[in-house]
């Protein structure tokens, strides 16, 4: 890259956003969730009307909740929702409206400069608009025009490779087959999803462990465990429904083993606000039965510490492995126990943070357990070795057999509500030859075989060629991806970026040449098409069962168009001088009637048959998961150890020699859905009216010689000549081990460089990004 300066965000906090720190004491749940409840509620100005979708929320009958993908219960009680799932609701359906007078109102420079929250509290997207880049604002546009010019800039490209199709985990799955199928058509595999900055690392850990890319273990396994391993994950915040499975196992005794870098309070004790007996009585349960504390990245350490200690108590003669599962259904055990053997406590306990005795203990629990789970998040997959963290837990599970048996199997804890399901369709940018062969059978039609850029890939193109069109399927792209000053100049180089999206978000102001918005129905709404008749969308959760979701509300607006209309509209333009690709697919059917998409579905994906009937009956249907079965579709047909070799030194160990540099991660808020700010509070870490802190350890404040309260600016790495920095934040102290800090995303997005990367993920390594603090001139 030429430039060497690069000027800090253009977002200002406001003064007034000045965070207050408090004691939380209390347990998750419970009363602060119900008041928080009722806040957002009032807030999104129709309560009533917000109250009744509640009702409908993770129901046979009614829509799937927009939040996480955790799994909903087949004999599920009449609320299958929580605090954060209202948030996602409320927000959905407020009463507030961006209408052509807010965008006459505000250019697009002022909007720039508001935060996050700001944006998207302004409500409901309502018309299509396009940028004047003349008077520097968006103006209204006909529908008919804007699919005209999406379909024209298309066509008018050198090669359908400069054409970037990305997806975030909102879609529903016939959204996100007709994109698919739209961008392959056009010739390209260009598909990056929001997976590729999530999950990535799972799928491909699990696919060359497993054969699958998936999880294995489903929603009753939870009650059968006798040992549940969380690894890197806040379900009080952002899995809440999970709590009350975790709660359910924890009193029935089984033992909850969390591995987190923080203190969470939604991990230690929770009070269930659909209980109104414990509600009364104030009462609450634990969750964690034990709590370790690595250091950012040290989870390969813990896991290959475990396994170290199996091994040494197997040698002894002590019954902990089950050799005879390993025999039958796995291979190259005998690699990966000279490898863990040939690795010293020693480099386990100044990698991992903890000590050698804390991961004998963490054996001993998993020895004791006859089924166990492991389940797991960003802490584990944000980081340069994820996928070789992923393969040491596989590992440690198979060593006692925790595959294919009920209570056992691997739980990787997806994020958005149809992340899975999307990958299951066919968004990815690095489609199987099966699929690409199924697609060329059901349409007669060569499709592209080369692979195309992922997330991170995406930016390097725009940044390195201009004259890309991006087209985004819901989500908040610019935001969400690492590096944001090199990302928003990668996208202003576009010749048209446009974004099919419900609320007004800063991906709408980093505008190419020419940029969109096309705004849609949100999932809570009522999809109807010409003819009146209501529409079901299909969505599949984290454990792999596919359920149909119908809205309930009506439209925010009656100029709204449904993400399919959209798309099939782009395509019916895109193809129109194309006979062939007009023949084969009838857009238009599509769009009057999504029984078509999904018979088209039904044609290609491996284990959709008859899907219009299945997804019909209450709660769905589930994917058949090979490694559930102990069917292993990997190149040896069994389940694959991996030996790995323990990275030398993880971003903590590097630091720790250079003087005042710190490893932070980025994470969500208790008020947050990824990019979307619902409030300024993180109340379970005791944050109140701002978003702008940094939490470190007591010692590595006083060692840095700053002051609990003290604002400071965060200072990342520039070796690229590019100077990343993120100013005006307000020290914490909180409970981590030393050399670990911790901060919000997406606001400290900026400071993570483009090629900051996992390996063979290429998931940004937001988890572990070098800073440095600097005293700040913001005033308290
Ligand atoms: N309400 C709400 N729900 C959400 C979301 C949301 O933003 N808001 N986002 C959705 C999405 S897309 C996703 S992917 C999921 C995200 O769900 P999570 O993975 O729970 O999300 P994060 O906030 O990134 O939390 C990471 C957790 O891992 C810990 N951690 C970080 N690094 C390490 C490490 O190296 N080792 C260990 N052991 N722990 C570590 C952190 O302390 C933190 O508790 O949630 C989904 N659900
Ligand atoms: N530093 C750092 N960066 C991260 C992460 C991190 O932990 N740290 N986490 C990463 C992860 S796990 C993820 S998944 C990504 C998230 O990346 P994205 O999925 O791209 O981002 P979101 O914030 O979920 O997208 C919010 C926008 O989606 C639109 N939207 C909401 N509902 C709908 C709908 O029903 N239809 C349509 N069409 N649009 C809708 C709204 O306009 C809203 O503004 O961020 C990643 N980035
Ligand atoms: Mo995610």
């Amino acid at each position: 890259m030429s430039q060497s300066s690069q000027e800090p965000q253009a977002i200002t906090p406001s003064a007034e956003h000045d965070p207050k720190v408090f004691e939380y004491h209390n347990p998750a749940g419970g009363w602060g969730a119900l008041m928080s409840v009722g806040k957002h509620l009032l807030h999104s100005r129709s309560p009533a009307l917000n109250a009744r979708s509640l009702f409908k929320l993770n129901q046979p009958d009614g829509f799937d909740c927009p939040g996480c993908a955790w799994g909903d219960p087949e004999h599920g009680s009449s609320f299958e929702f929580c605090e954060n799932g209202v948030k996602a609701v409320t927000w959905e359906a407020t009463a507030k409206r961006v209408t052509r007078d807010f965008f006459a109102r505000h250019s697009v420079s002022e909007l720039k400069t508001w935060d996050d929250y700001r944006l998207e509290d302004q409500g409901r997207l309502v018309e299509p608009m396009r940028y004047n880049a003349e008077t520097d604002h968006y103006e209204p546009i006909a529908w008919e025009a804007a699919l005209d010019l999406i379909a024209a800039e298309l066509k008018a490209l050198p090669t359908p490779d400069d054409g970037i199709f990305y997806t975030s985990g909102k879609a529903g799955n016939e959204s996100a087959y007709v994109f698919q199928l739209l961008a392959r058509l056009y010739g390209t595999n260009n598909l990056p999803d929001c997976s590729n900055m999530c999950h990535e690392a799972s799928g491909v850990a699990l696919n060359a462990a497993l054969g699958i890319g998936k999880g294995s273990a489903r929603l009753e396994d939870f009650e059968k465990a006798e040992a549940i391993f969380v690894f890197g994950q806040n379900p009080g915040t952002n899995h809440p429904r999970m709590l009350g499975v975790l709660r359910e196992a924890a009193e029935r005794g089984a033992n909850i083993v969390t591995f987190n870098t923080l203190k969470e309070r939604g991990l230690e004790k929770f009070a269930d606000p659909q209980k109104p007996f414990e509600m009364l009585h104030n009462g609450s349960h634990r969750i964690s039965s034990h709590y370790f504390r690595p250091k950012l990245g040290g989870d390969m350490a813990v896991v290959r510490g475990m396994a170290k200690a199996l091994f040494e108590r197997d040698a002894a003669g002590e019954d902990v492995l089950d050799h005879a599962f390993m025999a039958e259904h796995t291979v190259h055990l005998d690699a990966y126990r000279a490898r863990v053997e040939a690795t010293e406590w020693a480099s386990l306990e100044a990698q991992s943070g903890l000590s050698k005795r804390e991961m004998e203990e963490a054996a001993e629990l998993y020895a004791r357990s006859k089924a166990s789970i492991a389940c797991w998040a960003m802490g584990i997959t944000q980081h340069k070795h994820s996928v070789a963290t992923i393969r040491e837990i596989v590992n440690l599970l198979m060593l006692r057999g925790n595959l294919g048996k009920p209570g056992a199997g691997t739980s990787p804890v997806r994020g958005h509500s149809n992340v899975q399901g999307d990958r299951t369709m066919g968004i990815f940018e690095k489609p199987s030859k099966a699929l690409l062969d199924a697609l060329e059978k059901r349409y007669g039609r060569p499709m592209p075989r080369e692979f195309g850029v992922d997330s991170v890939a995406a930016v390097e193109a725009m940044r390195d060629a201009p004259g890309k069109v991006f087209i985004g399927l819901a989500g908040n792209f610019t935001r969400a991806i690492s590096d944001s000053v090199v990302t928003e100049r990668a996208m202003a180089n576009c010749r048209l970026t446009a974004f099919i999206s419900t609320k007004l978000n800063r991906s709408h102001l980093i505008t190419g040449d020419q940029a969109l918005i096309l705004p849609c129905l949100g999932r809570s709404e009522i999809d109807r098409n010409a003819a009146g008749k209501s529409q079901l969308i299909t969505v599949e959760d984290s454990m792999s069962m596919v359920h149909g979701s119908a809205g309930i509300n009506k439209p925010a607006d009656k100029s709204l168009r449904s993400e399919i209309s959209i798309l099939t509209g782009i395509a019916e333009r895109l193809f129109a001088d194309d006979p062939l690709a007009s023949d084969l697919v009838d857009w238009a059917a599509m769009r009057e009637d999504y029984d078509v998409i999904r018979d088209h579905i039904a044609d290609v994906i491996p284990g959709f048959v008859d899907f219009n009937q299945r997804v019909r009956k209450p709660r769905g249907f589930w994917l058949v998961n090979p490694a559930y079965e102990l069917r292993f579709p990997t190149a040896s047909g069994k389940a694959e150890f991996s030996d790995t070799e323990l990275p030398e030194e993880v971003m903590h160990q590097r630091l720790a020699a250079r003087d005042g540099w710190l490893t932070l991660q980025t994470m969500r808020s208790h008020d947050q859905y990824n990019t979307t700010v619902y409030g300024y509070n993180d109340r379970y870490r005791g944050i109140e009216n701002g978003r702008q802190v940094i939490f470190l350890n007591q010692d590595d404040i006083a060692r840095l010689g700053f002051e609990a309260g003290q604002w400071v600016d965060l200072i990342g790495e520039s070796e690229d000549g590019v100077t990343r920095r993120v100013d005006g934040f307000k020290i914490v102290a909180y409970d981590t081990p030393q050399g670990c800090a911790a901060a919000y995303y997406p606001e400290t997005n900026p400071l993570i460089p483009l090629d900051h990367k996992g390996d063979f993920s290429h998931t940004p390594a937001s988890k572990s990004i070098a800073v440095k603090l600097q005293a700040s001139t913001r005033l308290a």
